[in-house]
């Protein structure tokens, strides 16, 4: 087993200009999907892969839409909508290859599915069925984590075992602004920079935490400088386009895997919808604020972006969404095919070795059910 080479431990610190992220959000496409006329610095990504994040987009969206309605019947116990998130949550998937690593929180859903993981299965957790309804081995993604920010310190002792073990394989760990207050983000950052893990955080910054807005939640210029204060190389991106991100984030995939060290890459979106089905935004935010986010929609840019390149054909979108709507009605008609679940399976696969309390609360569970308790 070899140990590769750590980019920052015992070396030359680096010099804060390297790691300060750009002044203004980086941004390819403006709202109206033209080109943005600030340089990016970054290379843009080709059209075919342009191409395929947007079939993606429109799948997420779909499914989304999907989940929403079936929480309205009563099929979902709870669903946070990823709604105008889709540029972050498909880039930060396409930046990934095969033996790469993806963290996601419970908002991620759109990027789950973008992984190729059964949309059924990840529902399974917040149809209250299971704790994790994928193989999070077999699909190199963690379970949708509920707890803020708890994922990033997995995330980053994965990317250090991949590093440790010679692998070549890297960790998008994905977290939202109000995460970043948590001390686990601050240890995650700290622990990744020392030690040169390969990992990329992706902040969505998109505005909220349930109810706190931002101004409220940080008093940072933006959450991009919170790289800067561990030796993390930073950046802030326009999260509504999905060239910008994904530019950015090849390019923090490409630091990682090159044995460079961690990249933080703060991404100004905007969640549509409320924090969950069981919230009413129009409490705390404005109308106004919504339907000047709703105009910087990721979707139609792209759209815009790739028609006017003739990347992108009236069939191209035709099939995008025909994919879609058969992506939501097998979803429809599959997701409760299994049945409720065995309560017992509570306590299964939780310690090898499960603690007598937690026999005995097994055993008074198995008899409550079959209705012979003393
Ligand atoms: C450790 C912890 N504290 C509190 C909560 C309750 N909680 C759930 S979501 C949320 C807001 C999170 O906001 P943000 O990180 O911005 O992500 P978003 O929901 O906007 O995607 C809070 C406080 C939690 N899940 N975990």
């Amino acid at each position: 087993m070899s140990i590769t080479a750590n980019a920052y431990l015992g070396g030359p610190r680096p010099a804060p200009d390297e790691l300060l992220p750009s002044a203004v959000p980086v941004r390819f496409v403006t709202e109206a999907g033209t080109a943005s006329d600030v340089p990016s610095g970054y290379a843009a990504p080709s059209d075919d892969r342009l191409g395929e994040a947007y079939r993606r987009m429109v799948v997420a969206r779909r499914f989304d839409q999907q989940a929403s309605a079936l929480t309205r019947q009563g099929r979902l116990a709870v669903y946070p909508s990823s709604r105008g998130q889709e540029a972050c949550q498909v880039a930060g998937v396409l930046a990934l290859r095969q033996q790469d690593w993806l963290f996601p929180t419970y908002r991620d859903t759109a990027a789950v599915v973008a992984r190729g993981v059964d949309p059924v299965d990840v529902l399974t957790l917040v149809r209250g069925d299971w704790h994790c309804g994928y193989d999070p081995m077999a699909t190199r993604v963690a379970p949708l984590c509920t707890p803020l920010a708890t994922q990033l310190l997995h995330a980053v002792g994965m990317a250090d075992a991949l590093r440790r073990k010679g692998e070549d394989g890297v960790v998008m760990a994905l977290v939202g602004d109000g995460g970043t207050s948590e001390g686990d983000f601050h240890e995650a950052l700290n622990f990744a920079a020392v030690f040169g893990a390969p990992v990329v955080f992706l902040i969505q910054n998109n505005q909220y935490a349930i109810s706190v807005p931002l101004s409220e939640q940080t008093a940072a210029p933006a959450l991009a400088y919170k790289g800067v204060g561990y030796g993390v190389r930073s950046e802030q991106v326009d999260g509504n386009d999905l060239v910008a991100v994904l530019a950015v984030l090849d390019e923090a995939v490409e630091h990682a895997r090159s044995g460079r060290g961690p990249f933080l890459v703060e991404a100004h979106t905007y969640r549509l919808d409320g924090h969950t089905n069981a919230d009413d935004p129009s409490r705390y935010r404005a109308e106004e604020e919504v339907r000047r986010w709703a105009a910087a929609d990721p979707l139609p840019r792209l759209e815009a972006w790739l028609r006017a390149r003739e990347a992108l054909t009236d069939r191209d979108i035709g099939a995008a969404r025909a994919e879609a709507e058969a992506l939501a009605a097998d979803l429809r008609a599959r997701i409760e095919l299994d049945g409720p679940p065995n309560v017992l399976e509570m306590f299964d696969h939780v310690y090898a070795d499960p603690t007598p309390q937690l026999k005995e609360q097994r055993r008074s569970l198995e008899a409550e059910a079959e209705g012979t308790e003393a």
